[in-house]
């Protein structure tokens, strides 16, 4: 099936959307056979954006491979919270790596599937934004540097979240973190070149890579239904918004993902080997601060005397991003 774009009688309501569609055309989490990958039980809080995004990433790489699926986890809070030892929430083949080798590890399942001939058994690995963007940078692009069969799924909350709300090379320019500017002129995390790991991979030339967010599920869903029918390295990058290190209620999870999208801060792009084919287009423009205000993470830039300046950066690189991959629909 391809991606079927949200239609009015879909909004905000699965159930009707879903009982309008076709089986096959039925969300992977609409399904009575969906497989529950990640099962209740987990300790993660209320609200959580990675749980949602890994339940609904892994249930569908399940469906894509019906059932023949390994995963190697690296630490962080999808780790933690779904397996605390003898304790797991997974329902799959599961393996927790170290916090850096995630993608090593998995690139060795693999291999060893291919020896044993179990071509029928797919490998994913998964991990944050630190495990991802940092410490475990190199095991994965030497990953996509040979190609391995493995599909790796980045859930990006801006941080290391686990060990206390530490900044990492994915947290956003101005966000505070436990390890960020707390005074001074420009408190916050710094403004410099970024690390957009989507980008990064796309210049690996490998076969699919794509950014998704929670606000999006069945574009999510398509999309690693659509990375798992490739083989060779392909790679996924979800915003998962975290209440606990952004400072957000828990019930704004969605909401949160839905303006990083909106204010394009955050785009939701797809491409082919290297090669931009797909964006999710931005339906209504909204400015940054309506993105950023209900965040505490960003408090220090509104209140009593607005840092407008600081705003009116941010606002620049969501604009850049909105021009960089066309994704404002009434100039596609
Ligand atoms: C070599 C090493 N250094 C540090 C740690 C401690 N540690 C575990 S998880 C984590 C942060 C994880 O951040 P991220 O990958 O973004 O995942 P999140 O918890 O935010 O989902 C850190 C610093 C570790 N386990 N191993
Ligand atoms: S700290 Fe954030 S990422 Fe970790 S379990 Fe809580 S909401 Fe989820
Ligand atoms: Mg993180």
């Amino acid at each position: 099936m391809g991606y079927q774009p949200i239609k009015f009688y879909q909004t905000g309501t699965f159930t009707v959307g879903n009982r309008l569609l076709a089986p096959e055309e039925r969300s992977v989490q609409a399904g009575e056979k969906r497989y529950n990958s990640l099962n209740s039980g987990h300790r993660a809080c209320q609200g959580c954006g990675e749980a949602l995004g890994a339940r609904y990433a892994i249930d569908a790489a399940m469906e894509a491979c019906h059932g023949q699926l390994v995963a190697a986890n690296a630490t962080g809070c999808l780790e933690v919270f779904s397996t605390p030892y003898p304790e797991t929430s997974w329902q799959i083949p599961w393996v927790h790596s170290l916090f850096g080798n995630a993608a090593a590890v998995a690139t060795g399942i693999a291999a060893a599937l291919k020896v044993k001939g179990r071509h029928e058994v797919r490998v994913v690995a998964q991990g944050g934004d630190g495990g991802t963007t940092d410490i475990g940078f190199g095991c994965l692009s030497g990953m996509f540097e040979r190609n391995d069969d493995v599909l790796y799924i980045c859930y990006d909350n801006g941080g290391y979240m686990n060990t206390g709300v530490q900044r990492s090379s994915a947290t956003p320019p101005a966000a505070r973190t436990a390890t960020t500017m707390a005074v001074g002129e420009e408190p916050g995390n710094v403004f410099g070149q970024g690390k957009f790991l989507p980008a990064i991979a796309m210049a690996h030339d490998i076969p699919y890579v794509a950014t998704a967010t929670v606000a999006d599920l069945r574009d999510l869903e398509y999309k690693v239904r659509k990375a798992m029918g490739m083989h060779g390295a392909r790679y996924i990058h979800i915003l998962v918004p975290c209440p606990l290190g952004w400072g957000t209620a828990s019930n704004d999870t969605i909401r949160m993902a839905r303006l990083a999208k909106e204010t394009g801060v955050f785009p939701v792009i797809e491409a082919e080997h290297g090669v931009l084919s797909g964006v999710l287009p931005i339906r209504r423009k909204l400015p940054v601060e309506e993105y950023l205000k209900p965040q505490k993470r960003y408090a220090h830039l509104f209140g009593k005397a607005p840092r407008v300046a600081v705003i009116a950066k941010i606002q620049e690189i969501a604009d850049r991003n909105i021009r960089k991959y066309g994704l404002l629909a009434e100039e596609r």
